[in-house]
């Protein structure tokens, strides 16, 4: 029901919310590999972006960022307190933040900046905390509400993606080649 709810504001808001930073995708099965596109639709107060520095939710997996012509590249790593298995190998550190630098992506443009990723498990909303630099001064999109997924009113909001229940018959016919399925 809370799926079908908050479409309705965000077809209402379209150009409000594509002007902050937002992911290319509202949903996505929980657990499922994931490739999203950050579209950053504006600069600060008019000054060109330099850097967007993505911060990845706990439970995400396997964070690799796309290369785009014009922005380097630095991943944020943390050691896990829980190593898991990945492809048979032991995983012991996550990438937790990732940051393009480069540009300058002016005002009146917009770009996309794209992650690959396996989703947390849990079904529910996830937020993904993006701070932007400019030539002159930030926007720091990290505002969550304090319950709900609608972001209006919120100035700054971080970027939303809808984790959705994998039905459990589903969940069971998955096999491990289906994981790299988009
Ligand atoms: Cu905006």
């Amino acid at each position: 029901m809370w799926a079908i709810l908050c479409i309705g504001p965000l077809l209402i808001g379209a150009t409000q919310v594509e002007a902050h930073v937002v992911l290319d995708k509202k949903s996505a099965p929980a657990g499922s590999y994931f490739w999203g596109a950050f579209r950053v639709g504006h600069g600060c107060e008019g000054s060109a972006t330099v850097a967007i520095t993505v911060n990845l939710p706990e439970g995400v997996r396997g964070a690799k960022p796309m290369p785009k012509a014009g922005w380097t590249i630095e991943r944020k790593l943390e050691k896990l307190a829980k190593p898991y298995d990945s492809h048979g190998k032991p995983v012991t550190e996550e990438v937790t933040a990732i940051t393009w630098r480069g540009g300058p992506l002016p005002d009146d443009f917009f770009d996309e900046f794209a992650i690959q990723m396996q989703l947390p498990a849990a079904p529910g909303p996830i937020w993904f905390k993006v701070l932007q630099r400019c030539e002159k001064g930030e926007n720091n999109w990290a505002t969550i509400p304090e319950s709900g997924t609608s972001t209006r009113g919120i100035k700054t909001p971080a970027a939303l993606l809808e984790l959705t229940p994998v039905s459990a018959p589903a969940a069971q016919q998955k096999s491990p080649p289906d994981e790299h399925k988009h």
